[in-house]
């Protein structure tokens, strides 16, 4: 997979996207990411990017002719076809669905904006798809283009190992994880869930689920909301939800 990137950060693109499973992947061909720089598509002495809007007040738009050189060079410095999808705020939430689907693409052109953003004319003409990570203010469109490129490399065929293949990630199954223990000199076993030092096999992985099953009940109900349970998922909820009670109402 090709991910060509619109950004005036061209830096912080190849930096973020050099490390961990992402950066793996480009070692190994799996993904090639290009970052392309609209500022070395401006002309002038002072290679402006930014322009006022129509209409006033504050903050500035992104300049509508560096982007358009700049797209049309990544067009055409390949010829296979990318949908061009623009990260901002006013676009449909990320989730590890449109995740997995941008992941089946062979090429990809992510845009990221600064300043207010980018000229709704340019939109419409360009942009396939607008994209939000989330309903927080960010500065500019490069940290959510980063977040996309990782959630979508590591999808690549070949970029995780057997350890946390994509079948057993949490969202995978709409399931928060769960809880984890390793060795410690310092505090032993003390806090361990016996289960886990039982060498039981089958109990352990009885005593996960029902922990991913119950931190999902508690910290994000709203994921259990529209998917039913089949009866040995409901039967561990229901003993755990019995166990939690028992917990918060001791006196
Ligand atoms: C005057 C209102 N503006 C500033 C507070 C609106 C505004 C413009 C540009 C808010 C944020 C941004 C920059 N954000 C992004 O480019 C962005 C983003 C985000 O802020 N939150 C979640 N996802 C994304 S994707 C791109």
């Amino acid at each position: 997979m090709r991910i060509d990137v619109i950004t005036l950060f061209p830096d912080f693109i190849a930096q973020s996207a050099g490390i961990g499973v992402v950066g793996r992947s480009q070692e190994r061909e799996l993904l090639t990411v290009k970052a392309w720089n609209p500022r070395d598509y401006a002309t002038g002495n002072y290679r402006r990017v930014d322009e006022r809007p129509f209409g006033g007040g504050p903050g500035m738009l992104m300049l509508n002719e560096p982007l358009t050189a700049c797209l049309e060079a990544i067009r055409g410095d390949s010829e296979i076809p990318a949908k061009l999808i623009y990260l901002s705020p006013q676009g449909q939430p990320l989730t590890q669905a449109k995740a997995k689907e941008l992941a089946s693409a062979e090429r990809l052109i992510l845009m990221c904006g600064r300043y207010e953003g980018v000229d709704e004319r340019f939109i419409e003409r360009n942009v396939d798809e607008e994209i939000s990570i989330g309903d927080y203010v960010l500065s500019g469109g490069e940290l959510a283009a980063a977040v996309i490129i990782d959630a979508v490399g590591r999808l690549q065929d070949g970029a995780l190992g057997h350890a946390d293949s994509a079948a057993q990630d949490s969202f995978e199954d709409g399931l928060l994880d769960c809880p984890h223990y390793t060795r410690s000199e310092a505090w032993g076993t003390e806090g361990v869930p016996p289960v886990l030092l039982s060498g039981d096999h089958a109990a352990i992985a009885k005593w996960r689920r029902q922990q991913s099953l119950g931190r999902t009940w508690l910290r994000r109900p709203e994921l259990l909301a529209g998917r039913p349970l089949n009866k040995a998922d409901a039967a561990l909820l229901v003993e755990f939800q019995a166990e939690h009670l028992k917990k918060v109402k001791k006196p």
